[in-house]
């Protein structure tokens, strides 16, 4: 017999639905769910590949203990025994701080882990919390928490609406999307242009996106915040600036007329290698478009003035009247877990970094975290608040992090390892014990943070496809073991028993003598389930535990597997504000600050060469270079070089190329591809590959390993506003390899 089981994928930020046909509990294909509310039937090859992931025979299915510098497996029980051990003397002889924890890209997928996330390291009680934000988006969510006073309250172009949409340093083609959850974007593109609308995109290769665009207009690695700059400076200069409906709510604009006085396009254009009549050109367009957004993403995040550039995108859409108006850059209203849905409207707390800072070099705390750059000195520094032990979870630093060869160094110097993973990896390899996680298809879904960034509202549940093998724990009960350990408890509890108190004392706090009507009120659901109902129905549409007769409650979208569609983006402005100010502050004043950084590197020459990264449609970060179905054809890590570049350095098409990182010593040898997609002076190589390293199990993805960018790039060099690192810009040597 042949069922269909919908399920939403976890694998990008697009968050497609998807249809998986089964036959006797096997995988027989997958498709996009056309009856989707969201997607309508949009899926990538990654999505596809969900079946290839779920047979994997590399993908663990049973606890490992490193025994004698050998995995063996291990129940359950053993595995939490000894993880209750370990962890337990480390704290108790060195201190909460000497636990660190990071967790990757993934946890921000899986609802089990990130709904218990917090608690976690709440109760670890530790400053040395690490996550691939500082590797991505933390610069964005810097700029937004000042500006708009929550880390998530991120715009998004409004693409149905939209016709004008500046893009930099991003490939949705690729990517499908991100700090932007749109689906299909190449379909929403192309819907747009038939509209009329214009697609620019500002990025050094003429990327899959700008190959769809209207215009590509390339730009020096490392140079968006100088363009920006001038264009800003462009608007005040010519009167431009029209701030529209939104206007009363608008606080700074004269501080930031005043900052931007010296960057004149022609001040600019050197350094970011675009010349100053095109910078007018992009100013005046974009003030003269009705509808339209500028949007940014990693290119624009990576680099050393990656919260410039991230605040200095939203203050062109805020100048130019196009913030927050139907087709232009808009704020989703998420049905569940958003900042800026709850409490209060139009005022809050807004964000404050810097609480604590790492030990060694002083990096500020951004939304709690240090910088993942800061991970190996943390580990291999003696003193007080050194760090002893390490969690990830579904992070894996030694690949995607810079110079994870020296962070790969240091986790051996660990008292004790724990990696919640899939696979034994890279990363996972210095673990003395990994939790395997379920396949995605016997996992239940809700995307927690991603509606918050969709280009329109909807809501969505999909339960498991298959069932999780006999005994295998989800990982959310993983997770509440672990906090159970971390308080003293044992590991012995049991688990929904103590999820419950768990569940109680959060609610203690929010409904006092209310809480047991609640808890009554979702029993119906264990987990993170339950946690979801509550939040729904506590939500922008919820039913508020009857107060809105036929509001979302989790048994309502259960039982709609299409998803439920909240329509189309709507203003928000000032309702969705969480500043103290209740304004939107165009001016925070360390962005302000910064812009003097800024100033005195407008005449930084620019090097020989510099090296970017770029993402490809049939890879996944570090991770997926094990699944057959996107492994196989032409080989994907190549060195992206200029046809002039090449004759000048003696580069040949599919010979190797030696890419050396200045004193360091570090390099990599990686196959050349000759191509004038690349803008001259630039070399581009994908990230997550590299995987020669000995002790991992990715017998798929060792036969052709590819070279790993991260080993040419410096774990010291950040954005020092938000930590992030910067993955571009970075001056490199390229030489023929003989
Ligand atoms: N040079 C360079 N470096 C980069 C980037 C770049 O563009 N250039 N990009 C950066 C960005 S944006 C990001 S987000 C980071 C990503 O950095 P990471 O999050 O560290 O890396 P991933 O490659 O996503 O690895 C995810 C890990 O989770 C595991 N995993 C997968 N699914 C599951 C699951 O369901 N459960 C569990 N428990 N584990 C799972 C995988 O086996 C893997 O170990 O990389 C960053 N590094
Ligand atoms: N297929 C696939 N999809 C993915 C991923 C994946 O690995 N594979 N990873 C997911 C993750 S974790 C993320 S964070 C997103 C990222 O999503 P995107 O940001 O859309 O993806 P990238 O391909 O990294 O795009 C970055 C672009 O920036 C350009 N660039 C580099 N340096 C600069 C610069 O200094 N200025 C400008 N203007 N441009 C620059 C690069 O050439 C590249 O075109 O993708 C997600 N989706
Ligand atoms: S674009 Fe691909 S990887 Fe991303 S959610 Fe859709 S099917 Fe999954
Ligand atoms: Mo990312």
């Amino acid at each position: 017999m042949t069922t269909i089981a919908h399920k939403i994928c976890p694998l990008c930020e697009a968050c497609c639905g998807l249809d998986v046909q089964i036959e006797s509990g096997k995988v027989i294909a997958i498709r996009g769910q056309k009856t989707d509310v969201f997607s309508a039937g949009y899926l990538c090859p990654k999505g596809v590949a969900l079946k290839d992931l779920h047979e994997d025979p590399d993908r663990l299915r049973t606890p490992l203990i490193k025994r004698n510098g050998e995995f063996v497996e291990a129940s359950w029980d053993e595995a939490f025994a000894e993880i209750e051990r370990r962890l337990t003397a480390v704290r108790t002889q060195h201190g909460a701080n000497a636990v660190a924890v990071s967790a990757g890209n993934p946890s921000g997928h899986k609802f089990g882990l990130i709904l218990y996330f917090g608690r976690l390291l709440k109760a670890l009680g530790s400053r040395n919390v690490f996550s691939a934000s500082t590797l991505d988006q933390m610069p964005k969510q810097l700029s937004s928490g000042l500006m708009f006073g929550a880390w998530l309250s991120i715009p998004v172009p409004d693409i149905e609406r939209c016709d004008h949409l500046l893009i930099l340093g991003a490939n949705p083609m690729a990517s499908n999307g991100s700090l932007w959850t749109v689906p299909d974007f190449r379909g929403k593109a192309k819907a747009m242009r038939e509209r009329g609308g214009k697609i620019v995109v500002v990025d050094p290769r003429r990327n899959e996106t700008a190959d769809i665009a209207d215009r590509h207009v390339p730009i020096r690695p490392g140079g968006d915040a100088f363009l920006l700059l001038g264009m800003v400076n462009t608007l005040f200069a010519e009167g431009l600036v029209r701030l529209g409906r939104i206007g009363e709510h608008v606080a700074g604009v004269a501080e930031v007329q005043a900052a931007m006085q010296p960057f004149t396009p022609e001040a600019v254009a050197a350094r970011c290698g675009i010349d100053a009549q095109t910078i007018r050109g992009l100013a005046r367009e974009l003030a003269a478009a009705e509808r339209a957004a500028v949007y940014g993403r990693l290119g624009t995040c990576t680099q050393e003035y990656g919260s410039l550039s991230s605040w200095l995108i939203d203050v062109l859409n805020v100048l130019t009247g196009h913030l927050d108006e139907p087709g232009c850059a808009m704020f989703p209203k998420s049905p569940a877990f958003s900042v800026n849905t709850e409490g209060k409207p139009g005022i809050g707390r807004g964000v404050v970094t810097g609480r604590h800072r790492s030990r060694v070099s002083g990096a500020p705390e951004v939304f709690g975290e240090l910088p993942t750059g800061c991970l190996a000195e943390e580990i291999e520094t003696p003193g007080e608040g050194q760090i002893k032990a390490f969690i990830t979870i579904a992070s894996n630093p030694v690949m995607s992090s810079p110079n994870g060869a020296r962070l790969a160094a240091a986790l051996d110097q660990l008292d004790f390892m724990l990696s919640l993973d899939i696979y034994l990896n890279e990363t996972t390899r210095h673990a003395d014990v990994i939790l395997p996680g379920l396949s995605p298809l016997e996992d239940t879904h809700y995307d927690v943070a991603l509606p918050q960034l969709a280009y329109r509202n909807a809501a969505r549940y999909s339960p498991a496809a298959l069932p999780p093998p006999a005994g295998h724990p989800r990982e959310w009960e993983s997770m509440v073991r672990l906090i159970a350990i971390a308080q003293g408890k044992g590991a012995g509890i049991d688990v929904q028993t103590f999820d419950t108190e768990l569940l109680r004392a959060d609610l203690q706090r929010q409904f006092g003598d209310q809480t047991d009507a609640v808890m009554a009120a979702i029993s119906r659901h264990t987990g993170p389930e339950r946690r979801l109902d509550l939040a729904l129905r506590m939500g922008a549409y919820g039913d508020a535990f009857g107060k809105n007769p036929g509001g979302l409650t989790l048994a309502k979208l259960m039982d709609s597997p299409d998803g439920i569609d909240l329509g189309p983006l709507k203003p928000r402005v000032p309702e969705m504000l969480r500043t103290p100010s209740g304004k939107i502050e165009l001016a925070p004043p360390s962005l302000i600050d910064d812009v003097k950084r800024a100033a005195t590197a407008l005449q930084q020459p620019a090097p020989e060469m510099v090296i970017v990264g770029r993402r490809q449609v049939r890879s996944n970060n570090s991770w997926m270079h094990n699944l057959p179905t996107l492994a196989k054809g032409p080989f994907r890590c190549t060195a992206l070089v200029n046809p002039a570049d090449a004759q000048r350095l003696g580069l040949t098409e599919g010979a190797l190329a030696r890419i050396a990182r200045g004193s360091s010593g570090r390099h990599i040898e990686a196959q050349v591809e000759i191509s004038d997609e690349i803008m001259q002076g630039v070399i581009s190589l994908p990230h997550g590959w590299g995987h020669a390293l000995p002790g991992a199990r990715l017998s798929v993805a060792a036969e052709r390993p590819g070279a790993n960018l991260n080993d040419v790039l410096d774990e010291d060099l950040r954005d020092p506003l938000s930590g992030n690192a910067v993955l571009g810009g970075v001056a490199v040597q390229v030489t023929a390899v003989a």
